[in-house]
Order: structure tokens, then sequence, then C-alpha cells
């Protein structure tokens, strides 16, 4: 489907409370358009929660269960069962979670999910940081970013880890499809969320999602950070499904200051830690290139 192909029906409607130029709204709105009115929607505690669901306001227009921060996965699983136990074999069972509740909190529910092989798609919508509750790290968190609890001062300046890759340990899980996806790459992201949509078992899409306020940066640039993330490297737009690896854009390989320089959250790094990062992304990128011609057939 292209772009201008999409339904006009809003399924994630309008008049949700997410702030201005949030990627996680972008993106819901998106996939829902994709994904259709025969989907089933499990969500626990995050931004996506808050803007599009507090009672007695709901923008969702498919059925949505609220669920623990701790088994997302797990509950869309046992949705999924339940419904295939009823006969009905065609609704998509959609678990949706931020970084923190994927990366960390959820991560062992995931796990048993996609080691189980379930029927659902699991989507991680990635705003790198534990944002409703005001900003603290995840395992998601890039290095060096200011949060609220990798605080800049004279001890420590941001977050002194890498992020955690998530697509690698789900596609250790060989499960038949893992993704990432971009709400600044549209055409890229909607061929995905129709490939996970029409796939049976257990898919995986982490999304990236820029979130202008946790981030310090300007409303009006989360689709350019879209396009830099993926430029400089920050981010690696791939596939893997059915067992084999396709690197969907390759970087231009411009310098990550080009990328941190739009936000706030990098805006203490120093030269030395820049040079850090850049080495960081240098490498990532030669792993996942190395491992996309590994599992290239
Ligand atoms: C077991 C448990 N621990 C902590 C919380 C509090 N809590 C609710 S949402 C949230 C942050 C969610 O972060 P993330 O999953 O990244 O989603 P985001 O808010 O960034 O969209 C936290 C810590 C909770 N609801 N349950
Ligand atoms: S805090 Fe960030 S993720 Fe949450 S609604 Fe606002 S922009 Fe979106
Ligand atoms: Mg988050």
């Amino acid at each position: 489907m292209k772009l201008k192909e999409l339904p006009d029906e809003e399924l994630f409607t309008r008049g949700h409370t997410a702030c201005a130029g949030c990627g996680a709204a972008v993106a819901v709105r998106n996939m829902m358009k994709i994904l259709g009115q025969d989907t089933v929607v499990v969500n626990p505690a995050c931004c996506l929660l808050i803007f599009g669901a507090t009672y007695p306001l709901v923008a969702w227009k498919v059925p949505f269960h609220h669920v623990a921060f701790e088994n997302t996965a797990v509950c869309a699983a046992g949705v999924s069962r339940g419904l295939r136990m009823q006969g009905n074999d065609h609704t998509l069972v959609m678990g949706i979670a931020g970084d923190g509740g994927t990366a960390d909190i959820g991560i062992q529910s995931l796990s048993g999910c996609a080691e189980r092989n379930e029927d659902m798609l699991y989507v991680m919508y990635d705003n790198e940081a534990y944002m409703n509750t005001g900003i603290q790290r995840s395992g998601s968190t890039p290095f060096g970013a200011w949060t609220t609890t990798t605080p800049v001062g004279k001890v420590k300046a941001g977050k002194s880890n890498f992020k955690k890759d998530m697509p690698q340990i789900m596609m250790a899980h060989n499960v038949p499809y893992v993704a990432t996806a971009s709400v600044g790459h549209i055409q890229d992201f909607i061929t995905k969320f129709e490939k996970a949509k029409k796939m049976k078992g257990f898919r995986f899409i982490q999304v990236f999602t820029p979130c202008p306020t946790g981030w310090r940066s300007d409303t009006a640039k989360t689709i350019e950070l879209c396009k830099l993330a993926v430029d400089t490297g920050m981010w690696t737009l791939y596939e893997m499904e059915n067992g084999k690896v396709t690197i969907n854009k390759r970087p231009k390989m411009t310098p990550v200051s080009e990328y941190l320089k739009l936000q706030g959250r990098f805006r203490h790094m120093t030269e030395a830690d820049i040079q850090k990062l850049q080495n960081w992304v240098a490498k990532k990128w030669a792993d996942d290139e190395k491992f996309a011609q590994m599992k290239s057939a």
C-alpha cells in the first residue's frame, strides 16, 4: 500500500492528548490505518495509555485492554489464544508498549511469548526513556542522554551505558518476523506493518518515535530527527523475515553531532563523549551489516 492509499478512517482518533510533535501518536495513528478494524489492542502504563485512553475519554475505535506494566505480551497472547479457541482465526492481537515496558520491565513476558511463537504482533514504540512518569532512563536510552535519573553534574553527565539492542534480542528468538521502523520513513513503515499483519506467529516491530518533551527538541523537528537517526546510523532500519535479514536503508554516516545538536538532552556532551558515541555507531553499524550478510539467505 502506498501512503496516499491509506484509508481516511481514523481508528486512533483526533482529540487524544499527546504533546505536539509526539512520534508515538504519529506511529499509532498510521499503524491503525494499516492494521484495520479487526484488531484488539493490549497496552500497559505508558504515554500512549495516558494520551489515548484516560477514562472516560478513549481515542481507540477498536477493542482496547489496559494491562499491568510487566505483562503486555502474555496478556495479548491470552487474548489471541482465547479468540483462536473460539474459532476466530482472523483477528489480529497487538500488544503495544513503550521502551521501558518492553526492554526492561516486560522483557520476561515478551521473551516467553516469542519463544512459544504466540500468534500476535508486539510493537515497542521507542521514545528512549520512561516519559510518562517524568523522563527516567531505560535500557533503551542512548549513551550520553540526560534524563532525570541520569542527571548532568560534576560527577556524571548523562547516561553512561549504551542503548540495549532489542532487535538483536528478539531476532535471537527466531520468530517469523522482527523489524525496526520509524515514523520518518513512512513507506517502509507501511510495508512492514502490512507484512506483519498478514503473517502468523510471533511478530515484533520496534518503532523509533521521537519525544520532543523528553528529548528537549523542537516539536516541528520530529520527522527530521527520524531521518537523521537513520542517516547517522543511530537507528538501523532492518528486518528479519523467516530467518533472512534485510537492511532497508543504509546510513549516509552523517556525523552523529548533526543529530545530537537538535536535542537538549545531549547539549552537555563533550567532544570526547561525542567521539565515544560516534565509535559505538561505527561498530554497531559494522556488526549489523555483518549480521545481515550472515543471515542473507
Ligand atoms: C510495575 C510498575 N512499575 C512502575 C510503574 C509506573 N510507570 C507507569 S508508566 C511508566 C513509564 C513507562 O515508560 P515507557 O514504557 O518507556 O513508556 P513511555 O511513558 O515512555 O511512553 C512507569 C515507570 C507501573 N505502572 N508499574
Ligand atoms: S511525553 Fe513524549 S512520548 Fe509522551 S506524549 Fe509527550 S511527546 Fe509523546
Ligand atoms: Mg518510553
